[in-house]
């Protein structure tokens, strides 16, 4: 079988970890392919509430292998948490969670040192999430990181010990205050505990569960406009959080790569910093951050709220090639008699386009808005797609048609059982 991919499609936040456990029971393996502590991935089911941030969300059916894959940055000391955060519910994860050896740790300097980049930048602050995400990718790619895999060797501690003292004479140039000694002592246990669970070639686990006729989930993080290659540079994370990043964060060749799930929400969000051309600043966007609870599900900071964008939209779908749509919290946008869409961008000299620029800056261009009337009512007691209002259908097709590509589930709610499949 193939490997399907789900990500999401604006700058994260759209619903994944939502849309990872609803559709899990589809799949028999799923696996998380990029990202790391930075992803909070919201679940709700049977009144439980629950935030993942490196556990694959297919982590409470217990059918279900999940594998956090080489692409992944991992914090040993987070993930101890998580996994000590899992245990009122009774699973067994050990028998359920593999980690490939190749994925890179997140030392504690790592994250000592994204404090101290971001505040080295000071008005350019980027907003990151402080979770040592950057610095981390910054040294696989320089070739000087420590993998999953590297645990178990006997010389870990010197190898650790040479890569800290790296990073402690960058620290020192940056003069950035650390107090490391508690850090490395929470360090060290929770390496400890993280030799418990199976440490694996995952490439091979993904592969071979392709071959068996498995079926595979790739869960993405973060979303595309985020990507470091693509998303609106140099706001963006670390990693390429687009399809392909599920090839290299999995070692899935481009040819088992089956259909591309890419969600969305039914208006748009931002959290750190970056420009957001359809940001509203005004009381309607107050009231879809309360009305969609849009705050950081790591962080707590606020989200930045604002009209879906099409242009932006149409980019992430072509570099994805997402053969299906599903639009999230549509519900929030119950209780606006008007909703807005951004269709162009104008350029200062007028002209109008609908692509998504090298320069996206705020006030380069202006969002041209179109306006719908909204369905301004609950959408609680409807499970059927034709029930659902007129002025909502409308407000679908009209994407649809402008997106070329079919929206499939219409989410209305946080829980398991607000979706509405469309047959
Ligand atoms: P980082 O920490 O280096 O990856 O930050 C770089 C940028 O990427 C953004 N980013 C995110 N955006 C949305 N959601 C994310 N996950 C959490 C959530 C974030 C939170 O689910 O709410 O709790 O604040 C996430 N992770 C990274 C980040 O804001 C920077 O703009
Ligand atoms: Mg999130």
């Amino acid at each position: 079988m193939n490997i399907d991919i789900l990500l999401g499609l604006q700058w994260g936040d759209e619903g994944k970890g939502k849309i990872v456990d609803y559709l899990a029971p589809k799949y028999d393996v799923v696996a998380r392919f990029q990202g790391g502590p930075n992803a909070g991935h919201t679940l709700e089911f049977d009144g439980i509430k629950h935030v993942l941030h490196q556990i694959p969300s297919g982590i409470f059916r217990p059918q279900i292998k999940n594998i956090i894959g080489n692409g992944v940055v991992l914090d040993p000391v987070i993930f101890k948490k998580e996994i000590e955060g899992l245990d009122q519910y009774n699973l067994d994860v050990k028998k359920n969670l593999f980690i490939s050896k190749k994925a890179q740790l997140i030392l504690p300097t790592h994250q000592l040192l994204d404090e101290a980049y971001e505040e080295a930048k000071g008005e350019n602050k980027i907003g990151s999430t402080k979770k040592g995400i950057g610095p981390t990718y910054q040294d696989k790619i320089a070739r000087l990181g420590l993998r999953v895999g590297d645990i178990i060797s006997s010389d870990f501690k010197d190898r650790y010990d040479r890569l800290v003292k790296n990073h402690v004479t960058i620290l020192k140039f940056y003069k950035y205050p650390f107090e490391l000694e508690a850090k490395e002592k929470a360090f060290f246990e929770a390496i400890d505990f993280l030799k418990q669970f199976e440490l694996v070639d995952s490439e091979y686990m993904v592969n071979e569960a392709i071959d068996s006729d498995a079926t595979v989930l790739a869960e993405g993080a973060q979303g595309s406009l985020l990507d470091v290659d693509f998303g609106s540079y140099p706001f963006v994370t670390s990693s390429n959080t687009m399809a392909a990043g599920a090839c290299t964060g999995l070692g899935v060749a481009p040819k088992n790569i089956g259909e591309v799930f890419g969600i969305f929400k039914a208006y748009c969000t931002r959290v750190g910093s970056g420009p957001f051309p359809t940001e509203l600043f005004d009381d309607t966007g107050k009231q879809i951050q309360d009305e969609g609870n849009e705050f950081g599900a790591t962080t707590g900071r606020p989200r930045r709220c604002g009209w879906i964008d099409l242009p932006a939209l149409k980019y992430t779908i072509m570099i994805n090639g997402v053969t299906q749509l599903f639009m999230m919290k549509v519900d929030v946008l119950n209780v606006f008699k008007e909703i807005k869409v951004c269709t162009h961008y104008q350029l200062e000299d007028g002209t109008l386009i609908d692509r998504f620029p090298y320069e996206i800056t705020d006030g380069g261009f202006k969002p041209v808005l179109k306006t719908f009337k909204g369905w301004n009512t609950g959408l609680d007691n409807i499970s059927d797609f034709d029930a659902l209002p007129v002025e909502l259908l409308g407000y679908i097709e009209f994407l649809e048609k402008e997106l070329k590509t079919p929206i499939n589930i219409i989410s209305v709610g946080p829980d398991r059982t607000q979706t509405i499949i469309r047959n």
